[in-house]
């Protein structure tokens, strides 16, 4: 049994891990400022999910389990000292660090979401680093990263868990091997903090030994897990709006609603992608198996599978009746890429990938169909663009030009 925090415990992610990890016999504590919720209001977007509150999520846990969940409302990014001592007086032996604003067109909104999420993501990953290296303490840290920080510019070369090998050439023709974080190649604010993560846990690993877990996690989808199962109450959140909601909970959801699936131009992007109780069952692994104190942070990739979003979009099509639209990009990102990644630490540590062929009907039936009378039909569409340029009703800079000369 270990004493395990987990930082942003009551959001996607992080509840039903929270839950998972004190099934499994785990001292659980949930640190989470419920930024998400107030984000949601802020946006008048809701989970398609009805989740309870906090307190009541806790109970309901105690009353199907019989354990206790221990929560602490504080933010990471700005309560240095509150959360310092609550990691002083609860002594964690693992921390799973899930607490960051993660949606890329959120970050992309405009000036405050970008310095909202740069703060927030940045300077919390930081106290926590520091808060741990001040109090002198030892836990293993597991933290949540993406597979967005390789970039997706890929033409099929295999992305290796994190590090690339390199030979260098010097100058007198000798060759150098070198061992090198794989460069980053962000596509979002959101995805930049992630790449900037990176770089403190490298620092932080070398500098006091800390043993550091980074997870480059591919699109989470689906909802609900062995343990949200159980009771009403402790159901997952299912995010469906154009800035929180994933391509493939998005297209299930536009399907029950009867709404054409909203394809972003060519639908060529290839992404990976990770069922939510996989991703419960790798933390939990993640967990069991710190790394060795050698000053280098382990990087493990954590999906399952890739899927060109066009081919999703049928998938799903197919299967829900629905149609396809292929609509304006509000992202700059290559239009078509290839993308093959190495998983073999969690496949060799004996994690079997829930498949989409396999949970795709339960999430269609069980979920989006069952709880679409709660849609919010005004949150469906993408807002948040990459430029100013991509704004619907902006006049681009060349069709001025064009206009100019015509008169
Ligand atoms: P989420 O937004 O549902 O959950 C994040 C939680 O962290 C929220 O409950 C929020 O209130 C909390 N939080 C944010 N800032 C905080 C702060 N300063 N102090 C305390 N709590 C704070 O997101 P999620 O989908 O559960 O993602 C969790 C992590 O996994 C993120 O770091 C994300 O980057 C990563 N990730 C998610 C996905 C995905 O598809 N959902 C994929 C890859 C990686
Ligand atoms: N897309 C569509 N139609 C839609 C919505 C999205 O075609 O209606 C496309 C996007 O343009 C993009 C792809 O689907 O090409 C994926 O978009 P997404 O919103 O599902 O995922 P993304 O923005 O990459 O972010 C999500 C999580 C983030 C996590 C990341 C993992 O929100 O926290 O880090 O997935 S990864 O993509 O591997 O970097």
């Amino acid at each position: 049994m270990k004493n395990v925090m987990i930082i942003g415990g009551d959001g996607f992610c992080g509840w039903p891990t929270a839950l998972h990890l004190s099934a499994q016999g785990h001292n659980v504590t949930i640190v989470d400022n419920l930024s998400r919720r107030r984000i949601d209001e802020d946006l008048g977007a809701e989970s398609l999910t009805p989740i309870k509150s906090m307190d009541e999520r806790l109970a309901a846990w105690k009353d199907v389990s019989g354990k206790t969940i221990h929560f602490s409302n504080i933010d990471i990014a700005k309560n240095v000292s509150g959360f310092a001592q609550l990691i002083a007086s609860s002594q964690p032996d693992t921390i799973v660090h899930f607490g960051e604003q993660r949606a890329a067109p959120y970050s992309m909104r405009g000036l405050e979401e970008k310095m909202y999420t740069v703060d927030n993501n940045i300077s919390g990953t930081h106290n926590l680093l520091a808060i741990i290296a001040d109090l002198g303490l030892d836990p293993h840290i597991v933290h949540l990263g993406t597979m967005g920080v390789y970039g997706y510019d890929g033409d099929g070369l295999e992305i290796p868990e994190g590090y690339l090998s390199v030979k260098v050439e010097g100058d007198d023709g000798q060759m150098f091997d070198r061992d090198i974080l794989y460069p980053t190649n962000p596509g979002s604010v959101y995805h930049m903090t992630k790449s900037m993560d990176q770089l403190l846990f490298q620092f932080y690993a070398k500098n006091n030994n800390f043993q550091i877990t980074d997870l480059h996690q591919g699109i989470v989808w689906g909802t609900q897990t062995d343990e949200t199962r159980l009771d009403e109450r402790l159901i997952n959140r299912f995010d469906y709006d154009g800035d929180y909601g994933t391509v493939l909970n998005r297209f299930l959801m536009q399907a029950a609603m009867g709404h054409p699936l909203t394809v972003h131009g060519t639908g060529g992007q290839t992404r990976a992608f990770i069922h939510i109780n996989d991703t419960v069952r790798c933390i939990a692994l993640a967990v069991a198996n710190p790394p060795a104190k050698d000053g280098k942070v382990k990087i493990l990739n954590q999906m399952t599978e890739t899927h060109r979003v066009r081919d999703l979009a049928k998938l799903v099509a197919d299967v829900a009746k629905a149609e396809v639209a292929f609509v304006d990009n509000p992202r700059k990102e290559a239009a078509e890429n290839d993308l093959k990644v190495s998983n073999k630490t969690f496949l060799d540590l004996g994690l079997k990938p829930t498949t989409l062929a396999e949970g795709l009907m339960d999430e269609t039936v069980g979920i989006a169909s069952k709880y679409i009378h709660r849609v919010r039909e005004n949150t469906v569409a993408c807002v948040s663009t990459w430029t100013d340029e991509q704004k619907p009703g902006v006049v681009k800079p060349d069709a001025v030009k064009t206009q100019d000369r015509a008169a």
